[in-house]
């Protein structure tokens, strides 16, 4: 008798697991990646979509409201956990499309790491030393996240799983569900590489020599051999492997050996506004309270006009090179050489928002704030004395009206001015950093600034604030969270040497705010391949692959000066124009190629199920067709002369499918990388860096 086939798992209603370190807890760009792309998550998948992330007890009470399971091969699964001290809180997580997240605390597990630690070096060759506690999570994390997955397969027979990780920190999972044969499909995502990371931080070149590191010895020498050991391990064992942009596609087929199945790149979600004007408006009310931050903070030297000042600023992760952090203060100690010959009347308040070890605010940055309140109060009450006597006197009709203004303002109020105008007397200059830092001597980004000595003076039309905390609206300084800064500023500039994708930009297109990036950043890259010259849209990119690393600080400080010259009604068009790119950012666009990789994973997985009434295997294209609503160009207004046709979606540039696989190194979107020595000869002269 033929053996019974074991039963089909039902694909068409697959279930979604999407596990990551920073679900429900915000410590970088993958929080954001995952929170704002859950509404169209949630729209696709409803209550067949869970999250898994760590239990942090300081913030879960704050993300998630606790909910019984329903599904009861989860309960059950829970459950037995439980059983063996696993502590896990399974709920609804308070953002926009409120879906369902389980949480383990990877401490209760804690006992069990050693024995997990021998595991993973049988089963995967990985080792892991003992002091590194984001590795320790990180395996913790791992194996509860594959117990669960074992015990909840092996209860629900009848559904498909998908899952998807993201990351190297939620990668361990990979390498023990495959070795167990947990019947579950997977992709894996990694937003960077951990030795892309690390060597670009250093002085090599780096894209020059992608296919020539000693990957091995090279994570070795820095210390992070266990954590690239997971990495590589999580990228080989996946069904489905994928990163943000074509640049770490590049990279990460070097670095981890594989080349990634496809691109998923990152979006937002994008709130569009009825009308034009209402974006604009906000950007006004956000500018005056920056205008207060700087009117107090410049007080004694604030003898510029405000309505001839720009703001600009970069913000991120304190990564000096990889941020571009580099380029940017010397392209400001260029600009400001500038503005000073050709005698602008502009000056430019430049902000450094990148979080540093600091003991709190400089008692002169604090001062500034309240010196500025005193006057500000001090001028209110006396303006309503003089409201009180000029009623008065206009109350009292004799038929006719005289009024001295020293009847209007009495001596004791004069004298009250003089004492508030005295205090703004100082000796020193504006500060550059708003905060006493911890190694202020060695710290790379006040080094380079007192090196190019943009010390704030009189006579600078530059000036510097660098802010090395988050910003936050309860806040004494600079008090406006991150959206509202961004809204009051004129021109995000982000001259990264190593971004994977990179969010500050992507975030201001959607706010209506320029920005500068750089075509080795994964936004940058994906901007130039989908418009024809983003340049116009007040998408600035400057060049830092084929230009040497002098002609591309030039090319920025000659953006930020022509940016200088444009008059007000330029910059309100152009921010009307950069806001006309959010569609091309938005997950409702953009969503489409998760939707993609999980079908890749599915067809990699049970191809069986993918098989028509006639035994052929069907077309790729049948079930990518099926996700969600495909973008339409004719969505997008006419402005912006788009690159795509046709019915192509964003990420058809990334060319998810089995053929990327067939395509060379060098056809990555956006790349001319050279494959081998020979090529680079040819013609790939890359800049030293
Ligand atoms: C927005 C407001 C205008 C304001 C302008 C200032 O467009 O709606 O009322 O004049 O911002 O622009 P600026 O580039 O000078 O900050
Ligand atoms: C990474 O965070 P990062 O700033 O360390 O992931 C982000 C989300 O994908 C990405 O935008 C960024 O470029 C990467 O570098």
């Amino acid at each position: 008798m033929a053996e019974p086939m074991p039963a089909k798992r039902d694909v068409q209603n697959h279930l979604l697991f999407e596990c990551a370190w920073e679900v429900a807890n915000k410590v970088g760009g993958i929080y954001t990646v995952i929170k704002t792309k859950v509404p169209v998550t949630v729209a696709e998948y409803g209550d067949r979509y869970t999250l898994i992330g760590p239990l942090i007890y300081k913030t879960a009470p704050l993300e998630v409201e606790a909910l019984e399971p329903e599904d009861p091969a989860l309960a059950a699964s829970l459950e037995q956990m439980r059983a063996q001290g696993v502590k896990s809180l399974y709920g609804r997580w308070l953002i926009e499309g409120a879906p369902r997240v389980l949480l383990f605390d990877t401490g209760s597990a804690f006992h069990r790491l050693d024995e997990w630690k021998g595991d993973l070096w049988n089963i995967a060759g990985i080792p892991s030393p003992p002091n590194d506690t984001e590795t320790n999570d990180a395996i913790l994390f791992g194996y509860l996240v594959a117990c669960f997955l074992g015990e909840y397969v092996s209860r629900q027979v009848d559904t498909a799983v998908v899952t998807h990780f993201h990351e190297w920190q939620a990668g361990v999972a990979i390498p023990i569900c495959r070795k167990r044969q947990i019947d579950v499909t997977t992709v894996f995502t990694t937003h960077a590489t951990l030795l892309g990371r690390y060597l670009c931080a250093g002085n090599v070149d780096f894209y020059n020599n992608l296919q020539y590191f000693d990957v091995d010895h090279e994570a070795g020498k820095r210390g992070i051999y266990h954590r690239y050991c997971i990495e590589r391990a999580s990228a080989h064992c996946t069904d489905v492997f994928t990163t943000v942009s074509h640049i770490t596609a590049y990279e990460a087929e070097y670095l981890l050996k594989r080349k990634p199945d496809g691109i998923l790149p990152n979006g937002l979600n994008v709130v569009k506004f009825q009308a034009m004007h209402e974006f604009q408006n906000l950007h006004a009310t956000a500018k005056a309270k920056i205008h207060e931050f700087v009117r107090g903070h410049f007080y004694g030297h604030y003898d510029f006009d405000l309505d001839n000042t720009i703001y600009m600023f970069i913000a991120g992760r304190y990564e000096y090179r990889n941020k571009g952090v580099d380029m940017f203060i010397e392209s400001l100690a260029r600009l400001n050489y500038l503005l000073k010959k050709s005698g602008s009347k502009m000056t430019v308040v430049a902000f450094i928002i990148m979080p540093a070890a600091t003991n709190s605010y400089t008692i002169e940055a604090l001062k500034g704030q309240a010196v500025m309140k005193q006057l500000q109060d001090t001028v209110s009450e006396i303006q309503k004395r003089i409201g009180a006597r000029l009623f008065d006197h206009a109350a009292r009709f004799n038929g006719y009206f005289e009024l001295a203004p020293s009847d209007l303002i009495s001596t004791e109020d004069q004298v009250l001015m003089k004492r508030r105008i005295f205090a703004l007397k100082r000796s020193s200059l504006p500060p550059v950093v708003t905060h006493n830092m911890v190694d202020d001597g060695n710290d790379p980004i006040l080094n380079q600034i007192r090196q190019v000595k943009l010390f704030n003076t009189p006579e600078d039309r530059v000036k510097i604030v660098f802010h090395p905390d988050f910003l936050n609206a309860n806040h004494p300084i600079l008090g406006l969270d991150y959206e509202e800064f961004v809204r009051g500023c004129h021109l995000g500039v982000f001259p990264s040497y190593y971004e994977p994708w990179g969010y500050t930009p992507a975030e201001c297109t959607v706010m209506g705010v320029p920005s500068i990036t750089t075509n080795l950043s994964g936004f940058g890259c994906f901007m130039q391949d989908m418009i024809e010259s983003p340049e116009d849209e007040g998408c600035y990119i400057v060049d830092r692959r084929l230009l040497s690393v002098e002609e591309s600080v030039s090319q920025l400080a000659n953006y930020l000066f022509a940016f200088c010259s444009k008059t007000r009604r330029q910059r309100i068009n152009q921010r009307n124009r950069v806001e006309r790119l959010s569609p091309l950012l938005d997950w409702k666009n953009l969503g489409v190629e998760y939707s993609k990789a999980r079908q890749l994973a599915l067809r990699r997985a049970y191809p069986d199920a993918f098989v028509n009434s006639n035994g052929e295997s069907e077309e790729e294209e049948d079930y990518f067709s099926a996700g969600p609503e495909r973008y339409h160009p004719t969505s997008v207004p006419a402005s912006p002369r788009l690159r795509i046709t046709g019915l192509a979606t964003p990420g058809d540039m990334g060319t998810l499918t089995e053929e990327m696989q067939r395509l060379n190194t060098s056809d990555y979107r956006g790349f001319g990388f050279p494959k081998s020595a020979e090529d680079e000869d040819e013609g790939y002269p890359f800049p030293l860096v």
